[in-house]
């Protein structure tokens, strides 16, 4: 035991009228809803690298965070890992997901720090045995080493390409030893800065090459998780080829993986990309690539990807709407890709900033449930779309453009426009929030 959160008492619920800090008032890991258990419908993760790793710098200033555990030895290694299963033991997190270079020290060679994620793996695996907490993906760090500046797989240098695909199966096997139940490919610098420098086609290929190579390699060691592509419009590259859902199921179709590879969709990245998170939640749902997702939220008049704890009930509750709508979570989750404040330097602030997400996630799914159970909503959007059941609007889609036409006049059409309702629904889905 370290004593880092010395004083802390577990996490625990305590009903909505409850005024005690340390305790949640929606979140109830046991309360079935729509026949599963809270925990088991939210799948809550906690981000290793925001919480243990980050040191609270910005584009001003550098480390604003003591933490006894920063620094570059195994030991120091060994102790942050402490730490985030005491935080996750005090919260209940059922997950967590973590790179390479948040576990790890760099070492002078790929072996060396190849051998130090070894020795950490089997450090987490022991303490995954000895606690409640499992992880939820692996994914490798190839954005924030000098080496990956210019790309991973999309890399104008082909030795960064093998630099990367042994950098991706160190931590696939990392994962699978793990028993991850997803492994994540977020491509920060698989982009570019400029097109005056840039084979955009080659950049592309090789990216296409290394997924199916990451997906060939899955099935060789008999991984049984999901991989998951992070899309994300730009930030840190000007522009990133996994853009948003939309790009990259062009690009999983392009290279025969729509089958293989599904999305994990990021709050935050959904507003960059000029989108709600819902709608990317939806167009993945449509699409069957409904993976897992990043919460978080940014400050939307930043506009960049601050990496907030969500706080918002109506917002969150739309984009479980979706998730609900598609079926819910398989092998993903909700993994809290944010980060406390650099002004926020206590223990407490980094346990209570994951007790009130976890809350405001609790109490949107709630709302969500409850309104797809009360049905009135889908009930209002099939009625829209009742037409197509009809015979005659199924051959309009069967036959030939010039068939369609002919209805026209052998029917006798003049269609009459119907209300969208959309304020009677907005009216409705407010009921449940
Ligand atoms: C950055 C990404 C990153 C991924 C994992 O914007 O969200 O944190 O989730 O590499
Ligand atoms: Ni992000
Ligand atoms: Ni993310």
């Amino acid at each position: 035991m370290t004593d880092f959160f010395k004083g802390i008492p577990q996490i625990k619920y305590e009903g909505p009228t409850s005024t005690n800090e340390f305790a949640f008032r929606h979140y109830n890991p046991d309360e079935v809803l729509m026949g599963k258990r809270m925990e088991d419908h939210l799948r809550f993760a906690v981000a290793y690298w925001h919480s243990f790793a980050w040191q609270g710098g910005d584009p001003f200033g550098g480390q604003t965070f003591e933490r006894p555990w920063f620094g570059d030895t195994m030991a120091l290694a060994k102790m942050k890992a402490d730490v985030a299963f005491e935080m996750f033991d005090i919260l209940g997190a059922p997950f967590y997901c973590f790179h390479d270079a948040d576990v790890r020290p760099e070492g002078a060679t790929f072996a060396q720090s190849k051998r130090n994620l070894e020795e950490i793996v089997d450090y987490l695996g022991q303490k995954q045995s000895s606690h409640k907490t499992k992880l939820l993906w692996g994914t490798a760090n190839m954005f924030s080493h000098r080496r990956w500046m210019s790309g991973a797989a999309t890399n104008p240098d082909p030795d960064v390409y093998a630099y990367a695909a042994a950098s991706v199966q160190a931590m696939m096997d990392a994962t699978h030893k793990l028993g991850g139940a997803n492994y994540v490919l977020w491509g920060g610098r698989e982009g570019y800065e400029t097109l005056l420098n840039t084979d955009l086609k080659s950049e592309r290929d090789h990216a296409g090459r290394f997924l199916q190579q990451v997906v060939e390699y899955k099935h060789k060691i008999g991984f049984k998780g999901t991989i998951l592509i992070e899309p994300k419009p730009q930030e840190p590259s000007k522009h990133q080829y996994d853009y948003d859902v939309a790009t990259v199921y062009g690009f999983l179709v392009q290279f025969g993986l729509e089958k293989e590879v599904k999305c994990n969709i990021e709050t935050g990245h959904a507003f960059l990309a000029g989108h709600s998170f819902e709608h990317e939640l939806a167009m993945a749902a449509s699409l069957g690539i409904l993976g897992s997702i990043d919460m978080n939220r940014n400050d939307l008049q930043s506009g960049w990807d601050t990496d907030q704890f969500p706080n918002s009930v109506p917002d969150t509750a739309v984009a479980y709407y979706e998730v609900l709508r598609a079926g819910g979570f398989t092998s993903g989750g909700t993994n809290f890709d944010a980060k406390v404040r650099r002004q926020s330097l206590d223990p407490a602030d980094l346990i209570l900033a994951h007790v009130g997400a976890m809350d405001i996630c609790a109490r949107s799914f709630k709302a969500a449930a409850a309104l797809l159970a009360d049905g009135s909503l889908e009930q209002a959007r099939t009625a829209r779309y009742a037409g197509w059941d009809k015979a005659e609007a199924k051959a309009l889609l069967k036959g030939s453009l010039d068939a369609a036409a002919a209805t026209v006049t052998a029917r006798g059409l003049n269609p009459e426009p119907r209300s969208g309702r959309q304020e009677r629904l907005e009216n409705l889905w407010n009921r449940f929030v």
